[in-house]
């Protein structure tokens, strides 16, 4: 690729598993491509010496971004001229502990009116509704990745398998119903063109793929059709991994259901059926009998005392089909008493803190 006369800025916020991944495969200097990084916990770590990656993919490599923040304030004092080209979201979906777009708005001003794209890594649905209200004139782009990565220490994320990330553009969540979205929609889907492409080219990521708006949100509902029945049941089954579950019976025809209900719910709200090549609950429920070791990162999460992201992955979706008068009863339950558990897991930390 030629090196772009104009520098490229793009900013990280959220230096987990995910992020510092996919901000490796994008920093190019040589090409005026210029990635930095917003930490938090292990600020001191990658600022000092980088971050370390062992990769299944591309081997074992130090990245070593153009900044290293130790926080949002940090950065958006030391913004970029005209601000960042791409502010790029991966800090775990927890809209029930903060607000994501009120923490990113000081690098998003930093850009003056309604510059920066806003690219969110994140599972669950309904990521982007807080950041199109707060940000109505910003581009979105709404990614998807079924990567299996970890942090193993400070500064050192290991990538075991996967780069697929799926992006397409965030206007309304139709693909532009209004002029204005539809206005939006089209700046979005230049960014998640460019994005995909310095992907492809400068990363190497070669199923980095760029979807119309509609056609990502069915990606997400379908991984949601996964993650919202198998997540919370390896919680509340008393913590068993997905391929165990698959194989129990009683356990085998709640998921079914589960799945079920978001297959039949989806192509009513996004007006558009499953596409055929999708996987459908059997299929999906065979190829978890073989994954064996398989503990999805809610339940982990849960284990360790962690909030989980327990309302993108089952409040929003139940909410939204609700807006919708779709009624995902099994989802709903899942949800209530996952959240009734959480609620009552950190009643008891609190009390022990006393
Ligand atoms: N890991 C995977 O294999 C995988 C696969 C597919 C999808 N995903 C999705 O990708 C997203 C990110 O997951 P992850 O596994 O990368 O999570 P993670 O390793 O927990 O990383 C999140 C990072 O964000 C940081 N962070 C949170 N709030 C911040 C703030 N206000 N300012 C600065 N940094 C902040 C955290 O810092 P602290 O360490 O200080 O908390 C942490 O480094 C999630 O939605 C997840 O479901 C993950
Ligand atoms: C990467 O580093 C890990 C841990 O040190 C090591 O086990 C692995 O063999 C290395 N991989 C390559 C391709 O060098
Ligand atoms: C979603 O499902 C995949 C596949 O089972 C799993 O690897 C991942 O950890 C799950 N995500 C969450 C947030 O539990
Ligand atoms: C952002 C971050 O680094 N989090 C990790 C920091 O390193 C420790 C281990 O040293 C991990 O437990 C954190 O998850």
């Amino acid at each position: 690729m030629a090196a772009p006369t104009k520098p490229i800025q793009i900013l990280f916020v959220g230096a987990g598993a995910v992020g510092c991944f996919y901000a490796s495969r994008l920093h190019s200097p040589a090409q005026n491509i210029h990635v930095s990084l917003v930490c938090r916990s292990n600020y001191t770590a990658i600022a000092s010496s980088g971050v370390h990656l062992q990769t299944h993919s591309f081997g074992n490599y130090t990245f070593t971004p153009s900044a290293v923040y130790s926080s949002i304030a940090d950065a958006a004092s030391k913004a970029p001229e005209g601000g960042w080209d791409y502010i790029v979201v991966t800090t775990k979906a927890l809209p029930d502990v903060t607000d994501d777009s009120e923490d990113i708005a000081p690098l998003v001003e930093a850009g003056g009116d309604g510059k920066s794209a806003i690219v969110l890594i994140q599972n669950g649905v309904g990521v982007e509704e807080p950041h199109r209200k707060r940000f109505p004139k910003n581009p979105i782009v709404s990614a998807v990745t079924i990567i299996s990565a970890e942090q193993i220490s400070q500064g050192t994320v290991r990538q075991n398998r996967w780069t697929r990330i799926s992006c397409g553009a965030y206007s309304d969540g139709l693909g532009g119903k209004t002029s204005a979205a539809l206005a939006l929609c089209k700046r979005g889907d230049e960014a998640v063109n460019a994005l995909v492409n310095l992907w492809k080219t400068v990363g190497d990521i070669k199923d980095a793929e760029a979807y119309s708006e509609v056609d990502l949100q069915i990606v997400r509902w379908h991984k949601i059709c996964i993650n919202a029945s198998m997540n919370p049941s390896a919680v509340l089954a008393g913590g068993i991994g997905n391929s165990e579950m698959s194989l129990d019976p009683d356990l085998r025809e709640h998921l079914k259901a589960c799945m079920e209900e978001v297959f039949d719910a989806a192509p009513k709200i996004l007006g558009k059926p499953f596409p055929e090549k999708l996987a459908k609950p059997e299929l999906i429920l065979k190829s978890t009998e073989r994954n064996t070791g398989g503990r999805p990162s809610m339940l982990v999460d849960w284990e360790s005392g962690r909030p989980m992201e327990l309302e993108v992955i089952l409040g929003n979706p139940v909410r939204i089909a609700k807006r919708h008068a779709v009624e995902m009863p099994r989802l709903q339950s899942l949800y209530a008493l996952l959240k009734s558990a959480q609620r009552q897991r950190e009643a008891k930390k609190k009390l022990a803190k006393l």
